[in-house]
C-alpha cells in the first residue's frame, strides 16, 4: 500500500476554491482549515470525523450561539475569573480552528493553555505547541520533564503537566472524550466543556457545558470576560452559583425539540396545501 500522498490532497485542495456566494461557506471553510490541521500532522482523521457529529449537532441548534449557551459562557467565565490556576485544555481541533482565541481568553483571565491529546505523539505535541508560539505563548504539557498523571484514567490523556492541569482548580475542555472530564471531577477539580453534543459523557459531567461551536464559543467568551473582568469577587461568584448547569443541558434539549416541531410543522402545513 502506498504512504499518504499529501501534495496530492493539497493539490485537489488548492485547485478547487469555494464559491463566495455558497450558502455553506463559513462551514466549509471550517472544514477546510481542520483538513490542513490534518494535512500538516497535527489533526488527526478522528478529528475530523468528530467534527462531523458536531456539525449534525450544530444543524439541530440552527448553527446559532442559542441563550443557554450565552449563559453558560457567562457562568464560564466568572468562574475563570475567580479560580486560582486556571488552565485551559487544548488538542489538535482546538489548536486547528480557534487557537488565537484561546489565546485572547487564556490573557483575559489569567488562565494557563496546556496540550492534552487523545491520540498522544511528540510530533503532533510539537507542531501545537509551535501554532501557540505564532500567537504569541509559551504552552504547558509539552516538556516530559514536569509529567504528572492523573488518577484513574487510562488513555494517553492521562498525562498532564505537574505545573498546569494537575494542580489546577479550574479547567476548560473542549471537543473531546468523556473519560477525562470525570476523572477530572474525581480529583474535585471544576471542569467547564465546550461540546456540541448536549448528551455527551463530557456535557453530563461537566459542571458548565457550553453547548455551542467552538468557532463562535471562544470569541464569543473573549468579549465576555472584557466585561466580566472588572466586577467583583462576590458578583463573580453569584453568577456561578446561580448556574445550574443540568437545567442549562435541559434547556438546549427544549430549543432543538421545539426547533424541529415548528419545522415539522411548516412542511407539513405546506404538504397540505
Ligand atoms: O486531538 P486529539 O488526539 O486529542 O483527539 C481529539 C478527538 C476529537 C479525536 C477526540 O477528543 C475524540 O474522539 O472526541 P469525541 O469522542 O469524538 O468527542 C468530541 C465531541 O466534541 C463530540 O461530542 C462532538 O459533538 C463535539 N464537537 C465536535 N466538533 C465540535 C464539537 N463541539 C464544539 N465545537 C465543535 N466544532
Amino acid at each position: 500500500m502506498s504512504s499518504f500522498d499529501v501534495k496530492y490532497w493539497r493539490d485537489i485542495l488548492r485547485d478547487v476554491s469555494i464559491p463566495r456566494d455558497h450558502p455553506r461557506r463559513d462551514s466549509l471553510l471550517t472544514r477546510e482549515r481542520l483538513v490542513e490541521g490534518f494535512l500538516e500532522g497535527y489533526v488527526v482523521p478522528q478529528g475530523l470525523i468528530a467534527h462531523g457529529r458536531g456539525e449534525a449537532f450544530d444543524y439541530l441548534i440552527g448553527e446559532i450561539t442559542i441563550e443557554p449557551a450565552l449563559e453558560a459562557m457567562k457562568a464560564a467565565v466568572a468562574l475563570l475569573l475567580i479560580s486560582r490556576r486556571p488552565v485551559i485544555s487544548v488538542n489538535g481541533n482546538v489548536a486547528a480552528l480557534v487557537a488565537e482565541h484561546v489565546v485572547d481568553l487564556a490573557r483575559e483571565v489569567n488562565a494557563l493553555v496546556e496540550v492534552n491529546l487523545f491520540y498522544r505523539s511528540r510530533s503532533r505535541i510539537e507542531k501545537i505547541r509551535e501554532i501557540f508560539k505564532r500567537h504569541g505563548i509559551e504552552i504547558l504539557g509539552a516538556d516530559e520533564a514536569y509529567e504528572c498523571t492523573l488518577p484513574e484514567l487510562f488513555s494517553e490523556r492521562r498525562r498532564v503537566d505537574c505545573r498546569g492541569i494537575y494542580v489546577a482548580d479550574t479547567v476548560l475542555v473542549a471537543v473531546e472524550d468523556g473519560d477525562r472530564t470525570e476523572a477530572l471531577k474525581k480529583m474535585s477539580k471544576k471542569v467547564i466543556a465546550v461540546d456540541l453534543n448536549p448528551l455527551s459523557r463530557t456535557s453530563l459531567a461537566a459542571d458548565i457545558t457550553i453547548v455551542d461551536n467552538i468557532v463562535r464559543a471562544f470569541p464569543t467568551m473573549v468579549k465576555i470576560a472584557r466585561e466580566l473582568k472588572n466586577m467583583s469577587k462576590n458578583d463573580l461568584e453569584k453568577i456561578v452559583k446561580s448556574f445550574d448547569n443540568r437545567a442549562n443541558i435541559a434547556k438546549v434539549l427544549d430549543h432543538i425539540c421545539s426547533r424541529l416541531r415548528s419545522i415539522a410543522s411548516s412542511l407539513m402545513y405546506e404538504s397540505e396545501k
